[in-house]
């Protein structure tokens, strides 16, 4: 035995190549012409890529921490910046869009190597090509039910929350290990050669311009500016009633007219109920504040109401408590709410009883709704019946 094999690790054991009468089809050498399938091409696109993914990874791990944060996390959540979700969850959205173009060309740019000869030369490589093909099926799946629910299309029969958020993890955790793996090759190609090619020039250009396309065509469902140019996307966020889009219409969720008798009702230590008189006689506030939906949109407007704080310092409740909120909705995956104390003791944070200057929309959670800043929009309960001090 030479030292050579001595010092082996387990992973460089090479496998025997399969007889050539195997090598048919794409297997046959020179199968793919085009000079495009090149590394340089691929670690340019891959720069792309990957920063679109990191964006996507942290706006959504920061949603996911947003919407069901550990206990010990819970109560040190940050109520400001007012638009910090409508901001980040905006480029989650923005990002995730942007990278199914990038995708699409890196895996073109990069497919010819399925056909590769032999399939496996030792333990190593065949381990690599498994992690791609995980690395693929994770960003592939991650992507596509991503947009399907920016369309609030749930073709599927599991949650989709939880599902995007572990496959999430999967795709992210690929994506290092794959960098790891490809660290010599992306060194050795991440400078620009010169004179490039007017090929990958072209083909780069076309790629930014689609990129450009899904991006401007969809952004302006949370970007105001671009609104015009919302040609694609679910939503403009100034249609709908009262001038904001609606995700659960009061019919859908069978509140369209709340009980004659309604009456918000507040449990804790001194616990009451009041009327919708007895509420517009308590001090009202105004906040400007925007409903960022996960799903990509976001609207902005004037709500007034009572704060939540008074409501439960009324009910002599220590500054430091917890909400919960639940709404006259019957079922549904957002009829009871919780909220921790930052939110709960924000002054910005209201019960609205009006929006833009008006009584709430049914569909806006008439009787009388939750609005927070910095929360998404899960979070912002219609329809409330009944809050309650934890
Ligand atoms: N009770 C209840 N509140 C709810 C919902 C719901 O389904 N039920 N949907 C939430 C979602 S997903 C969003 S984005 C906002 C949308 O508010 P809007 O319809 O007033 O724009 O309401 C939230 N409040
Ligand atoms: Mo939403």
């Amino acid at each position: 035995m030479n030292d050579d094999t001595s010092r082996r690790r387990p992973y460089d054991i090479p496998l025997p190549t399969p007889p050539d009468a195997l090598r048919r089809g794409p297997l046959r050498e020179g199968t793919f012409r085009s000079a495009l399938h090149d590394p340089r091409t691929a670690v340019v696109l891959g720069r792309w890529l990957g920063a679109a993914l990191l964006t996507c990874f942290l706006t959504g791990l920061f949603s996911h921490l947003l919407q069901q944060p550990p206990s010990w996390l819970a109560n040190r959540l940050p109520s400001r910046p007012v638009s910090g979700y409508q901001i980040t969850q905006g480029l989650h959205v923005i990002s995730g869009i942007a990278a199914i173009p990038l995708l699409g060309a890196k895996l073109w740019v990069v497919y010819p190597k399925l056909f590769e000869w032999p399939p496996a030369r030792s333990v190593g490589h065949a381990l690599e090509r498994l992690g791609i093909a995980v690395l693929v099926a994770a960003m592939l799946m991650e992507l596509f039910t991503g947009l399907l629910n920016t369309l609030q299309w749930y073709v599927w029969p599991f949650p989709f929350r939880q599902t995007h958020f572990w496959v999430g993890w999967l795709a992210t955790g690929g994506l290092l290990l794959h960098i790891a793996a490809k660290a010599p090759l992306i060194a050795r190609h991440w400078r620009r050669v010169r004179p490039g090619l007017a090929q990958r020039r072209a083909f780069l250009g076309a790629v930014t311009a689609s990129v450009a396309v899904v991006t401007l065509t969809t952004a302006g469902q949370t970007v105001p500016w671009l609104r015009h140019l919302d040609l694609f996307a679910p939503r403009r966020p100034d249609l709908g009633p009262q001038g904001l889009p609606v995700n659960r219409t009061a019919a859908q969720a069978g509140t369209t007219t709340a009980p004659a008798d309604w009456r918000l009702r507040v449990d804790g230590p001194q616990p009451y109920e009041l009327t919708m008189d007895q509420l517009l006689a308590m001090p009202q506030y105004e906040a400007e504040l925007p409903i960022a939906c996960v799903e990509g949109w976001s609207a902005t407007a004037r709500w007034a109401g009572v704060r939540v704080a008074d409501l439960l310092a009324r009910a002599g409740a220590p500054a430091s408590a917890r909400l919960r909120v639940t709404s006259l909705e019957a079922d549904g995956p957002y009829r009871v709410m919780d909220m921790p104390a930052t939110y709960a003791r924000d002054p910005l944070t209201l019960l609205a009883l009006r929006v833009n200057g008006q009584v709430l929309d049914p569909d806006h959670g008439y009787p009388a709704r939750i609005i927070a800043p910095n929360r998404p929009g899960v979070l912002q309960t219609k329809w409330v019946a009944r809050m309650e001090i934890l």
